[in-house]
Order: C-alpha cells, then structure tokens, then sequence
C-alpha cells in the first residue's frame, strides 16, 4: 500500500523558523509511521522559489536570483537534516523538470478551454502573491487586507483559469467527501467561501520579476501559485498528463494560512486536470509569540537552530508534536518547553530507561532476562497499539503520545510497586522482563517522533536496524530476551529552568 505525504514548499525569502519545522516534522512523523507500518512511502517537501519578493530579497544582498535561490534552499535542506527530516524527495520551483510540469498543464488547460485570455484590472499584494479584487479595497488606503502591506495597482493582458465554473463541482466534491478537509471544523469557512461565488483566476503577471514564463506567445510569468501548487505533482514525477504510482496524495498538511489555496484553487485545477483529488488537506494552527503568528516579516520568531543547538533534535520534535492539538493554535514559551521535557521526556522517558538497563547489569550480569510477558502488560500493550494506529490515521500527534505514554508510566509505576533491586531474583526477573519488553514496544512507537532516541534505546537493547527494516510488530518482541545488553546511556538530561 501506498502513502504519498507532502508540506507546503516554503518562500525561501528568509530562514526557516518554528512554523516551517513543525509542519516538516509533523510530515516526517507521518512518513516514519507509514513506513514502520510497511507502507510505500513517499514523502516530499521542498522550496517556492518565484515571486518578486524572492528577487527583491536577492537584490537586498546584491547577487542574483540564481545565487540566492541556491543559498537558500541549501539553508533548508541543512536544518532539515539536523531535524532527521526523512524527505524522499525535495523539490525546488526552479528545476526544470518542474518548469516542464507548469507549462504542460498550462497548455493541457488551455487546450480544454480552461485557461483563456482577458485583462486583469485590481490590486496584487507582493507579499501574500494574492490578487485582490477592487472591492476588497479601501480606495483611499490601499492595503492588503490580510498583511497591512501597500498593495500594486494592476492592469494589465492576463490569461484566467475558469475557477467559477468549479464553484458547484467543488460544494458537491466536500459534501460527498467529508474527509477531505481537516480538521472538520475548517470546512465551513471554504464551503461560505466558496458559496459567495467564485472569480475566475489571473494565472499570468506581465510584470512579474522572475517566474516560470507562460507558453503564450507573449511570454508573461505564471502567477506563483499556480506554478507552486503544481509541485505536488512535479514532485512524483508527472509526465504528459499522467502522474504516476503516488497519486492521489494520501496526506497534505498546510498551514491554515494557506487554506484557501489548497482547497479552493488546488482542487479546481485537478478537476480542471481530470485527476483525483487529494485524499486528506490538514490544515494546522499557527504557533504564537504574544499571541501573535511567530513569522519572518514580523520579526517575532525563534530561531530553531538555537533551540536545536540547546536541547538537541527529539526534545524540539517532541516539545512541536506533543504540545498542542494538531490543528489548534499553540503559543511558544521556553518555559512550557522546558517543564514538558524535564517531565516527560527526562523523568518519564529516560529515568524509566535508565532504571531498568541499570538493574540488568546489576541484578542479570548485564544479560536481558526471560520470563516472558504478563497478560495484563500484553493487553496494555495491543490496546496502545490500536489507540495510536487509530491517532495516527486521525493526524491527532498529542493523543498518541499520550497513548505511548501509558506504557511508560505503567512501567514506571510497577518499579516503584516492585522494587526489584529489594526483592527475590524471580519476582526481579519478573518485573524487569515486563519493563524490557515494555521499552522495546515504546522504542518503536517513538521512533516516528523522536527517531534518534529510539536508535539510542536500541544501541542499550542490542538491537541493529537498518533504517528501512524497522517494523512495528509485537512479535519482534522475542529478539530482546537473552540478549547482553549494550552500554548504557542517559537518554535525557534534566534542563535547569
Ligand atoms: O505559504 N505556525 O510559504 P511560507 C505554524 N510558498 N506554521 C507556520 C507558521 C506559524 N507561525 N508560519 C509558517 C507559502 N508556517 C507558500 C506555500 S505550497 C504549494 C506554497 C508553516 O514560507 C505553515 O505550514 O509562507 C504554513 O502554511 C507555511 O509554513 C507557509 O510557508
């Protein structure tokens, strides 16, 4: 079985901040999950590199476009690498295999009567790469209503694609498809969107400074989003109309900034395209610094690499997924990261570890015991298996974590209720065959969320795997016993508030 998850491709106009990782790492805990489930996997996620406020920002550093666009994605692909970011593929706007896709569609949808030529006359806002019609603005302040920002007067020969004869297809599409978009409770703002009637779309810009040019014969640049959203079918490879064994995508998780875009346009240019549709656009919420978005123009961003370089790689992933309802909006303190991770993550997580490898060595010569494992722990362990398969399948990170959670803490309270080190050699056996067995379950459970500390449980199991022969399967439960274990490490370190 297949699963195709995909992020948004991000403006490479400046560094990636909290905002961007979390949608990344939300993907790559899907994609490892899907993976260790046997599923074919293919994950992609990339960088939006058209737009004249991508050309305006080389200009500011004084090389070219082509030298910044370079610069830049690299600058992604680094941190993303330091976030074990398990991409299969990152796409950049500016190959030339995707510059084939968008002219490809763009000529397809011509041909069918989609795309045609006319005039735009209104405004277009730079930094949100939006058209705003005439009446969404207040003649004597030009503004974007969305950024504040002074928005381009436009008028000007353009090429549209027929958005309004989607308006029905698309409210009939989401009533047959209630699934579609996520959470549910976003679907009412696209469907009273949608119902207020739909303009056609100017797809062109003869302005623009740099973009994907049009297969017109006049050559104008094709409206940025147009050319980004197409990414998603670049990136597995469409050729000539046809997009190959991935499609339709199984997950695409957005912002809910960018809503609009992908439930709205996207989907109208598949009808358009004749292809299915996405099986599932999550829209998550936004993290907040003062109760406002956390995003590059307004300045009011932490920087993930200082983070990184703090607490290390899986207490910034766990701290992004297990803080807040995927969906909902979440406001960032250090203080919130620092008590989640001290409690859970160190006294939780790393003590529970870190006891028992402990005990081995002392009470079992260092070698795993083997008494097998109690029916209530087995109970408890397929219990959390099928809640976090069912949270997984929901996109709900927070309820799986706490589900995983129930094995450690269970684990943890049968140490202090047994007391192994203080009682007879079988009933220690006994216990710490419970807690090895619990652990090995709780390593592949966290693997999709804190990848490198799963790796370093294995190491003190003694286990090797090879990064696509790791399965989440309860039977592997047998390879622990009788084993010597590996040397032991402290998983986590208390921070110091
Ligand atoms: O919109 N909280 O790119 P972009 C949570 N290139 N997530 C956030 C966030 C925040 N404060 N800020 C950003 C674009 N994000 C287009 C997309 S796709 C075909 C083209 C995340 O660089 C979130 O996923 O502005 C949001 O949707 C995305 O970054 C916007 O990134």
């Amino acid at each position: 079985m297949k699963f195709y998850v995909t992020t948004p491709i991000y403006y490479i106009n400046a560094e990636p901040h909290i905002g961007h990782c979390y949608t990344t790492i939300a993907a790559d805990c899907l994609a490892r999950y899907h993976r260790i489930k046997g599923r074919n996997v293919f994950f992609l996620t990339g960088t939006d590199e058209h737009g004249d406020k991508i050309a305006q920002a080389a200009d500011r550093k004084g090389i070219t476009v082509e030298q910044f666009t370079d610069s830049m994605s690299d600058v992604f692909k680094t941190i993303w690498k330091k976030l074990n970011i398990s991409y299969n593929r990152f796409i950049r706007t500016t190959e030339k295999e995707h510059q084939e896709t968008v002219q490809n569609v763009f000529r397809i949808l011509m041909d069918r009567g989609d795309i045609y030529p006319g005039e735009y006359s209104g405004y277009y806002c730079v930094h949100c790469e939006f058209f705003i019609p005439k009446t969404k603005i207040e003649q004597n302040n030009p503004v974007c209503p969305d950024c504040k920002r002074p928005v381009k007067v436009l008028a000007e020969k353009s090429y549209f694609f027929r958005l309004s004869k989607y308006e029905k297809p698309l409210l009939e599409y989401f009533s047959k498809n209630p699934e579609m978009i996520q959470p549910v409770f976003r679907q009412d703002e696209v469907k009273n969107f949608i119902s207020q009637g739909l303009t056609d779309l100017s797809i062109t810009r003869q302005t623009a400074l740099w973009g994907i040019e049009s297969p017109t014969p006049e050559r104008y640049s094709v409206y940025v989003w147009f050319d980004a959203l197409l990414n998603y079918l670049t990136g597995i490879g469409f050729k000539n109309g046809i997009p190959g064994e991935y499609w339709p995508p199984d997950v695409q998780l957005i912002g809910k900034d960018i809503l609009r875009f992908h439930t709205i346009i996207w989907p109208a240019m598949l009808m358009a395209l004749k292809l299915p549709l996405p099986e599932k656009i999550f829209a998550h919420g936004w993290w907040t610094m003062g109760s406002e978005k956390m995003s590059k123009s307004r300045g009011n961003i932490i920087n993930p690499i200082d983070l990184l370089n703090r607490y290390g790689t899986d207490g910034f992933r766990y701290f992004l997924l297990r803080e807040v309802p995927f969906g909902l909006d979440g406001e960032y303190s250090e203080e919130k990261f620092i008590k989640r991770y001290n409690s859970e993550l160190v006294n939780d997580l790393s003590n529970l570890v870190n006891r028992t490898i402990n005990l081995v060595e002392k009470l079992f010569n260092s070698t795993f015991p083997d008494s097998g494992i109690s029916t209530q722990m087995e109970q408890l362990i397929d219990d959390v298996l099928s809640a976090v398969d069912l949270c997984m399948l929901n996109i709900s990170f927070t309820d799986a974590l706490d589900n995983i959670w129930k094995i450690v803490n269970e684990l943890n309270r049968l140490l202090d209720r047994e007391k192994p080190w203080n009682s007879p050699i079988e009933s220690a056996r006994n216990t710490i065959s419970q807690c090895i067995s619990g652990i090995y379950i709780i390593s592949m459970l966290v693997y999709p969320f804190i990848p490198e500390t799963s790796r370093r449980i294995w190491n003190m199991l003694n286990i090797k795997y090879e990064d696509d022969k790791i399965f989440l399967n309860k039977d592997a439960l047998r390879m622990v016993s009788g084993r010597k274990s590996g040397k032991r490490e402290i998983l986590f370190m208390r921070i110091k508030p």
